[in-house]
This record gives C-alpha cells, structure tokens and sequence, in this order.
C-alpha cells in the first residue's frame, strides 16, 4: 500500500531545500535565518529546517503586503478571479505531491490528505475566485480591509491556509500569514505555487516562526484585520491584545461537539458517523464529534457495534493508503491528550482502547461512566477520544448536548426528520448536522459560539469578514409628485 514514487518527489523538493527554508516575502524566499527542525512525527525523522521569524521579518512581510494592496484591490474582480483559479489549477495538478508532503509533515493518513484535505482546498479557490468575479454585483459598495495577518495550526495545514487566503484574496487585501510551528511545509510548498502562477509580489506573504512570530503579527501596526484559528486560550490572548487597536478580528477557536444518537437512528449508519467524528485525523479536528450522546433503550446495542467497528481501524504509517488514523502531530500534543485521559481514568472513566504503534500514536479510545462535569466530558482532548453518555429524553439531550462553554457543531442522528429539525433549533452550535457529520463546503460558512470565537469562514458570511460592510444605499430621490 505505500506510494513510493510520490514520496520520491516530495523527498527531492526537501533535499533541495536541505539548507533551510526562508520567508515568503515580496515574491521570493529569503535566505533561511535562525532555523528550527521539522520532524515529521510518524517516524521521527528531520523534514527539514525552516526560519524562526523575527519582529524583523514580520515587519518585512507587512511592509510588502502594504505596498502591493493599493494595486491588487485595484484589478477587477475578474483579473484577481483569474489568479485564483490558476492557484486552485496548480494545487491539482501538485495534488499527489501535496498531499504526501501533508502526510508526512502531519502524521494524517494519506487517505485523508489525498481525499479531503487537498481537493478541499483547490475548492475554496475555485469557490473564492467565483466571489471575485461577482463581488461588485453581489456586495456592492464593499471594500477591503487592507492587509490581513493570519495565524493558522497544524491540524489542517494546507486546508486553513485555503480557507484564510482564499477569501482574503478575493476580497482584494494583501496576507501575511503564518502556518503553525509542527506543519509549516506544505504553506511553503504553496508559496512557490502563488510564484509559479505570477501572484502580483508582496499579495502574499508567508513567515513561519513560533508563537512568538505570532505575537509580531498580532502586535504589528500596521495590519487591518487579524484571523486565527488555534486554542482557546491563545485567542483569549489575541482579543485582549487586538482590543481598542481597530484591527477587525476573526477567532476560531476549539469545541465540545456533541454527537445525539436517538433510538430510532440507523445505527449502522450513526457508528461510521463516529468513526468520521473522533477518529478522522484522530480527532484533532476543532467540531470533532468529542461527545457521544446515545439513547439509553439503545445505548447497550451501540456500545457493543463500535467497539467492534473501533478495532476494526488500522493505526500506523500515514503513507500506508490502508492506514485509517495516522499519528498525533507532535510529542507535545501526544502528551497533552495522555494527560488529559490519565485524569478521567482518575475521575472514574472506564476505558475500551484498540490498538496502536509504539511512537507517536494514540490508540482510538471510547471513554464509558464519564461525569457531565468531569474533565472528559468537559476539556477539548484534540485525540482519537469519543465519550458515551446516555440520555433518556429529547430534553435530557438537549440538557447534555448544550452543557459546554464551546458551541462550535453537533451532529443529530434519527429517522424522524421533525424531531431533528426540531433539536438542531435548540442546539446551540454554529454547524449542525443531521445524519451526517465533518461536512465541509466552501460554499457553507463554518464558525462557533461562545468559546469556540466569532466570525465566520466559507460562503457569504465568510466573504463579509474580509470585506468592510456595504455602505447604506444612497436613498433615491423622493419622486415628484
Ligand atoms: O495551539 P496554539 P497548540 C487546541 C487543541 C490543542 C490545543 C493546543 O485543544 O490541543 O489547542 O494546541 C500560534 N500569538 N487547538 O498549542 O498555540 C501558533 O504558532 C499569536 C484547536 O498548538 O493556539 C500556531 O500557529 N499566535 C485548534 C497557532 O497559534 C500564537 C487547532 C495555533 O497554536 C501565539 C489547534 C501567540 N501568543 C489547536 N501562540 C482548532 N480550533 O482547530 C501561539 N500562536
């Protein structure tokens, strides 16, 4: 099952780049500046070596984001649309070598880099130069924020800098974004697509770096709008720091996401939908369906049919194309999830585990007697960690599906369209699904409640966050009489 060839191109792109990695600024690769390793955390072996970005080179990227933004918000809708879809023609084309530079950087199974992380983003070009084209029809009197800073993590690399740039771009503001610290390739992989493709320099602009580039980012004055996606508590950070500076802000924060099996769902169909939830990039997925909510007259019946469909999952090496969840991203993260289950097993969680490799892999786990206050009820694990609890009423799992601080999505499974119709309104989630879950289109705005932060990404809505409201219509003059 491995895909040798593919992994031979990508092994090529990072012996050329063996030196270091710099910044995408102005249009071109800077030489590399102080270095960090890149590990890749399936095997533990050295990717490469990118720049960690300094105050400096933060203000090098704004400067140049700033010089080009008159001029890029000035093509028409239809010239930038062009841009686009070249961009999103290239991302196929580059598809197969995207995808395995994802795999290995990530941990995710190819799989899933082949099948949705990649095709997802070539869509939200397609999708956002469609926007280009229309925006002067469609939101008339809208304008650009300017230049936009754009924080993004690892558990989506390519996908969240689609869905950030994309938007950005169409609406005719500059970037200076930067890909999380753990997964920062496959964003330079892509700066050399915007190069390929001729992207006007200084459009955009990648500058890899920790947290503290961050902080640069989000402390630099001379940036129009931030967006970030991450943890919670570093979005905290972000609007305290952003407050009073008139910087527009969008924050993407984590979830709880509930699961609500009823009695009458088909329960097949509501197992694979877990297995979707929680266990797809091994739950390291912000509306990950962490929550499983299941009707008691069913519960027993339920709990035996995923169990046995748990084991079923083969845990391992993300370029095998048989592997169904990859490894934990980083170390740090893996250590973050064990601690967080070994504090359950300590409040009276009971634990059904399958199997997994040695190294940097957590097995797919169900978490049984878990307490609606306890900390696996309650805390983000961002793992391969699906809790059951059972409820007896429509009520008791409204009451159990709502008690949480996040309110990012939910997913409802039944037969009965008018009782899920009727749940989904009393959610409150961003996103629902019904029978069905992880559903993503461009054309469909994503975003959260409460701690799950504000704003939204993908369709209308998520176009209107990177443009300044439309201006009231000039009133017409009263006809005479
Ligand atoms: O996130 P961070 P971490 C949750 C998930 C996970 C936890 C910790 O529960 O276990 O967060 O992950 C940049 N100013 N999510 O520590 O630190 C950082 O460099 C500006 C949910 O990796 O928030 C990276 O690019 N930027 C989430 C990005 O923020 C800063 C996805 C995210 O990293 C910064 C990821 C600062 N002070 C984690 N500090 C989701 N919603 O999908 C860090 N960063």
């Amino acid at each position: 099952g491995k895909a040798p060839e593919d992994s031979a191109i990508v092994r090529d792109w990072l012996k050329k780049n063996e030196a270091g990695f710099g910044h995408f600024i102005n249009g071109r690769f800077t030489a590399p500046g102080e270095t960090f390793e890149v590990l890749s955390p399936a095997s533990n072996e050295v990717l490469g070596r990118v720049t960690q970005g300094s105050a400096d080179d933060v203000d090098a990227a704004v400067k140049a984001a700033r010089k080009a933004q008159p001029g890029w918000a000035a093509l028409s809708g239809h010239e930038r649309a062009k841009y686009l879809y070249a961009i999103a023609r290239h991302v196929q084309q580059h598809s197969r070598f995207l995808a395995v530079l994802e795999s290995l950087d990530n941990g995710k199974p190819i799989r899933e880099s082949r099948d949705a992380d990649v095709p997802l983003v070539a869509r939200h070009f397609y999708h956002h130069a469609g926007w280009a084209e229309l925006l002067e029809d469609e939101l008339p009197g809208t304008a650009p924020h300017g230049v936009c800073g754009q924080i993004i993590p690892w558990n989506f690399p390519l996908l969240m800098l689609a869905w950030k740039v994309a938007p950005a771009l169409a609406a005719g503001n500059t970037v200076v974004l930067k890909p999380a610290e753990y997964t920062p390739l496959t964003a330079l992989a892509f700066a050399e697509i915007a190069a390929e493709v001729g992207l006007p320099k200084g459009v955009l602009n990648i500058v890899t770096g920790d947290g503290r580039t961050g902080a640069s980012i989000v402390a630099h004055e001379g940036l129009d709008k931030i967006a970030f996606t991450g943890s919670t508590e570093v979005g905290r950070r972000i609007r305290r720091e952003t407050a009073g500076t008139g910087k527009s802000l969008t924050l993407e924060l984590g979830g709880k996401s509930p699961f609500v099996v009823f009695a009458d769902a088909d329960l097949d169909a509501a197992i694979e939908g877990v297995v979707d939830a929680i266990w797809f990039n091994a739950g390291q997925v912000c509306c990950a369906g962490a929550r499983v909510l299941v009707a008691e007259s069913v519960a027993k019946r339920f709990e035996e049919l995923l169990e046995k469909r748990m084991r079923q999952l083969r845990v391992g090496d993300p370029l095998d194309k048989n592997t169904d969840m990859g490894a934990i991203v980083h170390p740090v993260q893996l250590d973050r999830i064990r601690g967080l289950v070994a504090q359950g097993v300590k409040e009276g969680a009971e634990l059904v585990q399958g199997d997994a490799p040695e190294g940097c892999f957590f097995p797919p786990t169900i978490a049984m007697k878990v307490e609606p206050a306890s900390t696996l009820a309650t805390e983000e694990i961002f793992g391969p960690v699906a809790t059951v609890t059972t409820f007896r009423t429509p009520e008791d799992a409204v009451a159990l599906a709502n008690n949480t601080r996040y309110g990012l999505a939910a997913s409802i499974w039944s037969e009965n369209v008018n009782l899920c119709l009727d749940i989904a309104a009393q959610l409150k989630a961003g996103v629902v699904w019904i029978n069905c879950t992880n559903v993503f289109d461009a054309g469909a705005g994503f975003g959260g409640y409460r701690e799950s932060g504000f704003g939204r990404e993908g369709g209308r809505e998520g176009m209107m966050a990177y443009l300044t409201h439309p201006k009231p219509k000039a009133k017409r003059p009263e006809a005479a009489p």
